[in-house]
């Protein structure tokens, strides 16, 4: 797929009716398909008002034909895009068409993301602008939207590109005194390198902290309520959700397989999961249920540990149990249920421990924010990027370079070709995020994600 040349085509509207959908073809030279598919060459960037036939010359459908003529379009070749009638099986026999019309020329159907990689080798857009055009499209708040198109806009491009040229200032700098061993100190204080080392290493953290927060915008919390039976966890997937997802009953063992539901709080999305209660038993059908909960637990960004009010503090053994499950860096946050059923408040378990009820609705807002909270979401902010776990990590790979170079520069003479190499090291991993140094299978995995048509 990486490299194919021939031209593609595919339906770039969503499946089922609609008024309009659109397929969208792109090669090199789409003339000749133009051609035989319309029996008149297409003036670039024009509206044309055509009827397509079959092979008996009857009429498919009539249609919006627009030729972009490469390198001005989508993915920087010729893009032929064609606004039919938004019927599924319509949009099929326009493909079939073009395909047997195609022939000649070696029309294919498209891989998924292969219109979207072909903008990216074109150099139409760089791999952020890529990821963030399917972030666009799966975005499910506003707040995602809003920091997918800048990142479309090439925001964060941007900010990694303008680091990159910090970065490589500062290797020009240093490269060039290593031919001068004995200015070499002298050399680097008057340029100031320790200073522009410093200015790097604190847009890099404000870089990671966006990149942080992106992050949490795209991906979200999975957040697993987990507990022994009957502590109310499906009441509250319910209260959460805010309709009737989950089975509920004061029968202990009601939950056996996880029920999810996706919520957004401030824009975040939430994936909760509620699971089976936690306990012994020798029941088949409930032990596999159990044996998930676990599953869960084990991939979960944040637990709810809930307990249910009336019993107290009795849990200590199923908690321990639960923190040595769970995978690093992910938070527990133990939340006290069926609050409604006491009197007074009854004293809670730590300090972090809330009180709820999932059957009022008390304590829930409170839940919420303390959620957010916990996995450290500032709230929605002016310039939030979407951002990926990649991003993240190559964020973090480049950071620690720049820390080594920091020793490398104090230490002086003798050190600066390593204090270079750590530079030209972050700057490889910054590069990673645009796509300018990224190995090929990396790119075929980040292109095969998208649906086809993009
Ligand atoms: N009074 C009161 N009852 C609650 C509250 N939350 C849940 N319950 C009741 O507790 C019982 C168990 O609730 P569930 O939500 O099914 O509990 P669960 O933890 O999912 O139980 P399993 O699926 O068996 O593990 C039901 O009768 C609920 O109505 C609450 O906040 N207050
Ligand atoms: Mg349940």
């Amino acid at each position: 797929m990486m490299t194919r040349k021939l031209p593609i085509i595919a339906v770039a509207t969503a499946q089922g009716k609609a008024g309009v959908g659109v397929v969208r073809i792109s090669g090199q030279n789409l003339q000749p398909i133009a051609s035989s598919l319309f029996q008149k060459k297409l003036s670039p960037r024009q509206a044309n008002l055509l009827t397509l036939c079959d092979e008996h010359g009857e009429a498919i459908d009539q249609l919006i034909a627009i030729y972009f003529a490469g390198p001005a379009s989508f993915t920087g070749e010729d893009v032929l895009e064609l606004q039919c009638h938004g019927g599924p099986q319509l949009l099929e026999l326009v493909i079939k068409r073009c395909l047997e019309l195609g022939k000649n020329e070696g029309l294919v159907i498209a891989e998924p993301g292969e219109f979207t990689l072909r903008a990216y080798l074109n150099n139409k857009i760089d791999l952020t602008q890529a990821e963030a055009i399917a972030d666009l499209i799966d975005a499910q708040s506003e707040a995602a939207v809003r920091g997918a198109a800048r990142s479309l806009q090439g925001a964060f491009s941007d900010d990694i590109n303008n680091l990159i040229e910090e970065i490589t200032q500062l290797r020009i700098l240093v490269e060039s005194t290593l031919d001068f061993p004995e200015e070499e100190i002298e050399f680097l204080e008057n340029a100031q390198a320790r200073q522009r080392l410093a200015a790097v290493k604190e847009k890099l953290q404000a870089l990671r902290a966006g990149a942080k927060q992106g992050k949490i915008l795209r991906d979200g919390i999975q957040l697993v309520l987990a507990g022994a039976p009957n502590v109310g966890k499906s009441s509250l997937l319910n209260r959460l959700a805010g309709e009737e997802v989950a089975i509920v009953t004061p029968i202990a063992g009601t939950t056996r397989d996880r029920v999810k539901e996706s919520i957004a709080v401030d824009g975040v999305p939430m994936h909760i999961i509620d699971t089976a209660g936690l306990r012994e038993t020798s029941d088949i059908v409930e032990a596999k249920g159990i044996e998930r909960s676990w599953d869960a637990i084990r991939l979960a960004d944040m637990v709810i540990f809930l307990t249910d009010a009336q019993v107290g503090n009795q849990e200590d053994a199923l908690k321990a149990q639960i923190l040595k499950e769970l995978p690093p860096k992910c938070a527990v946050l133990e939340v006290v249920n069926k609050a409604d059923l006491l009197p007074e408040s009854p004293k809670l378990p730590s300090d972090q421990a809330l009180l709820i009820s999932a059957k009022t609705g008390v304590g829930i807002d409170r839940l919420k924010q303390k959620i957010l909270e916990i996995v450290g979401w500032d709230g929605p902010q002016e310039g939030t990027i979407l951002a990926r776990r990649r991003h993240l990590d190559c964020i973090e790979r480049a950071a620690e370079h720049i820390e080594k170079s920091e020793q490398f520069a104090a230490n002086g003479n003798n050190s600066l070709e390593l204090f270079a190499e750590e530079l030209s090291l972050a700057q490889k991993h910054l590069g990673e995020i645009t796509g300018k140094l990224l190995p090929d299978d990396l790119l075929g995995k980040i292109f095969s994600q998208f649906c086809i048509g993009k």
